[in-house]
């Protein structure tokens, strides 16, 4: 056979090909990789994963000749708010001054402005934008991504966003789970009443599912936002009406969402940053990913970052996502976000590599395309500007992308999304 595109000289090449569908515990620790190792294919899908030795009988169109750089899967971004109109920096000196997060929002900023912008524009509007911060996150070497809706709270702007992810995933090639987060904020109208809000929510998920717009439905469990209670109701409708569910949960009160999202079978529960020691324990036995977002505590200035080491040695699963948002994480960097894990949550290099790679791709259930190189595979490939493995969460604060590859096709080179 013959390939359109072969490596060869890829010192560390890692597979990340596990024998099980996602890592936890001392298993994070390890990292299926060749050394010195090739990877070819053809039309898009992987056809040869061997040593560079054994790929001299290969052929092929084209060989990349890597000299000794490492090469990756196209990393996993399990956790972003891709779609939004405008941006937050009029809330810096806000920030500056010590208000709280939940101050902001309480007094009708953050979220709230957020939806005002999204609502003001157009399907045209937030489909470029979108894909401008899209092909930026590309661009630092993500080939597969989760994005929210949630900046709409109302049918028409939801529907919108969800809208603009399904015409990007089809336009851009691209592996992107969609979540419906409608449950993200109380609008101030509801304020007296979120119940009623949380059903005018609901009432959407019928079409939602009918219109194949989102897989995953998400609520913000948090103090001022929805309680536990109303959290755990409305993800059971949501579970009724087909979807997989998540949880912002214990991103900054105690309140037992992360305990919620384990006890009813969450894909992944995210944040974390409060979550109960009861709530620790609970991930070693459990499916339900620990997505850890190190962006949003490193940007919301906070002191405790979650507690990623004792979710890893109790056997829990962690998986690591930008949270790219305009409020509490403004970055598209996930190497920035390798980079805090490293240093904040004491992960070791291999836990951190398997966090944006299978881990990643099992909390958002696209384990079976995304996450490793393995022949068959869609060829989601990245080869790096660096030695080794451990290099990227070392050198820090800039982008070591030299090549990605989307479905077998050259889309960025050097740091940068190549346009047409
Ligand atoms: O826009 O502030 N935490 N939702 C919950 C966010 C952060 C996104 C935002
Ligand atoms: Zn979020």
């Amino acid at each position: 056979m013959l390939l359109d595109i072969l490596l060869i000289n890829c010192k560390e090449l890692l597979t990340m090909d596990h024998e099980t569908k996602m890592v936890r515990g001392e298993q994070m620790n390890s990292l299926p990789h060749v050394k010195d190792g090739a990877i070819g294919w053809k039309d898009g899908v992987i056809a040869f994963v061997g040593t560079s030795t054994e790929a001299k009988s290969i052929k092929s169109k084209k060989i990349i000749d890597c000299n000794g750089k490492l090469v990756s899967p196209g990393l996993v971004d399990p956790h972003t708010h891709l779609v939004f109109g405008g941006s937050r920096e009029h809330e810096i000196a806000l920030k500056q001054q010590g208000t709280p997060y939940l101050e902001i929002l309480k007094q009708g900023g953050g979220i709230h402005s957020t939806v005002k912008a999204t609502r003001e524009a157009s399907f045209e509007q937030l489909y470029a934008k979108a894909q401008f911060h899209l092909k930026r996150l590309i661009s630092y070497g993500i080939t597969t991504i989760e994005a929210k809706s949630g900046y709409g709270l109302e049918r028409e702007t939801e529907l919108k966003q969800l809208q603009v992810v399904k015409e990007l995933a089809k336009n851009m090639d691209m592996t992107i789970a969609s979540t419906f987060l409608g449950a993200h904020a109380i609008p101030m109208q509801y304020k007296e009443n979120p119940e009623v809000f949380l059903g005018n929510m609901a009432e959407l998920f019928q079409e939602i599912k009918d219109q194949e717009l989102a897989e995953f439905v998400d609520i913000f469990c948090e103090e001022g936002v929805f309680s536990l209670d109303q959290s755990k109701a409305y993800l059971s409708l949501a579970k009724e009406a087909g979807f997989s569910v998540k949880i912002h949960a214990d991103e900054i009160v105690t309140l037992g969402g992360t305990e919620l999202a384990i006890q009813i079978g969450a894909a992944s529960a995210d944040h974390l940053i409060a979550a109960s020691d009861l709530a620790v324990d609970m991930f070693g036995s459990s499916n339900t990913v620990a997505v850890l977002l190190p962006g949003t505590t490193f940007y919301l200035n906070k002191e405790f970052y979650a507690k990623a080491r004792s979710i890893i040695d109790k056997g829990g699963s962690v998986a690591l996502a930008t949270d790219f948002n305009p409020g509490s994480s403004p970055t598209e960097n996930i190497q920035f976000i390798m980079n805090l894990a490293m240093l904040k949550l004491k992960m070791t290099c291999e836990e951190i590599w398997n966090a944006v790679t299978i881990n990643a791709a099992k909390a958002i259930k696209k384990e079976n395309t995304s996450g490793r190189l393995k022949v068959g595979r869609r060829a989601d490939v990245v080869i790096w500007n660096a030695p080794n493995y451990q290099y990227i969460p070392y050198h820090y604060g800039i982008n070591h992308v030299h090549t990605v590859f989307l479905n077998g096709q050259e889309v960025a080179k050097g740091g940068a999304y190549i346009d047409e």
